[in-house]
């Protein structure tokens, strides 16, 4: 079985976590496949948007924890799966310069639960739930959950859920800023879809600039933040679709953009 289903439509990279048995679990063979799907992501110039979500139940339960020997006769490198895996997938999904929206379906737990937060919009079904997982097996967080929860969430919220391992709620993930929003379970699908559609039809250009201002604020004083949208808004002037939009409001008509 694929640990990874990739299908393109109307623009839309849809990926779907493919080990419903294991919740999801991330194994070697799902990051080398995950690997391969954001090459297709970053080359593809019909790629304008990428969908993730989970097969079954679960959304992701992390590192796959069956089978680890425990008893190891020399020492263990946890770093060593980070360095080759988790990071270098996190820098890319945030590099890249389209949008990627998450539809949390179930439990995302562990780097499950952080990988979700690396994705641009994140929805959630009502039913679903984040947890930071790791202090339960005597890890850290890692596929960047202590970047992104204390900017999201602030540092006593992240703390707490980081060490307690405490589950969150979807309702909750969302009133505390964790993720965009939380539907009912029978809308995640068609509210996710009919998102990624819509900024898939979107300029482009555009929300890859978007994307980088956003990110970039995190380490930026006002000044150089200031400096960026300069600079961005030079670039999104080189493209066509600022024309296009400027165009179609002035003929009252709604604009269609090439993503160019
Ligand atoms: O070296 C490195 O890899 C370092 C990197 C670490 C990154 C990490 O992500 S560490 C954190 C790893 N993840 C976890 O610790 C979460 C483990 N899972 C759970 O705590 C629970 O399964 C959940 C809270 C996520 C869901 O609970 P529940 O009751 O809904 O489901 P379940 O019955 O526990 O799980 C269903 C099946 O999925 C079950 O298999 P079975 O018994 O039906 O054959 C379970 O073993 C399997 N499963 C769940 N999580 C994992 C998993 N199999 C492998 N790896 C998992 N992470």
């Amino acid at each position: 079985m694929d640990p990874l289903l990739v299908s393109l439509d109307g623009g839309v990279l849809r990926w779907t976590l493919n080990r419903p048995e294991r919740l999801n679990a991330f194994s070697l063979e799902l990051h080398a496949a995950l690997r391969e799907a954001m090459k297709r992501a970053e080359a593809d110039a019909a790629v304008r948007c990428v969908l993730v979500t989970g097969a079954g139940r679960g959304f992701c339960a992390g590192a796959d924890l069956a089978g680890r020997d425990v008893n190891p006769a020399a020492p263990v490198d946890l770093g060593a799966t980070l360095e080759s895996n988790y990071n270098p997938l996190v820098l890319r999904m945030r590099a890249l310069p389209k949008p990627i929206v998450c539809a949390v379906n179930g439990v995302a737990a562990g780097a499950g639960a952080n990988f979700a937060l690396a994705c641009d919009i994140v929805l959630a079904a009502r039913s679903a739930c984040f947890i930071q997982a790791f202090v339960k097996i005597g890890l850290v967080p890692d596929c960047g959950g202590s970047y992104f929860l204390p900017r999201l969430a602030g540092v006593q919220r992240a703390m707490a859920l980081a060490m307690t391992g405490e589950r969150l709620s979807a309702e909750d993930a969302a009133r505390w800023g964790l993720i965009w929003k939380c539907v009912e379970d029978a809308d995640l699908m068609p509210e996710a879809e009919k998102l990624a559609r819509e900024l898939a039809a979107g300029p482009t250009r555009s929300l890859g600039l978007i994307k980088q201002a956003i990110y970039a604020s995190a380490g930026n004083a006002l000044g150089a933040q200031l400096q960026l949208e300069r600079e961005l808004q030079r670039k999104v002037g080189e493209g066509e679709d600022w024309k296009e939009g400027i165009a179609a409001f002035q003929q009252k008509r709604k604009p269609s953009f090439k993503g160019r």
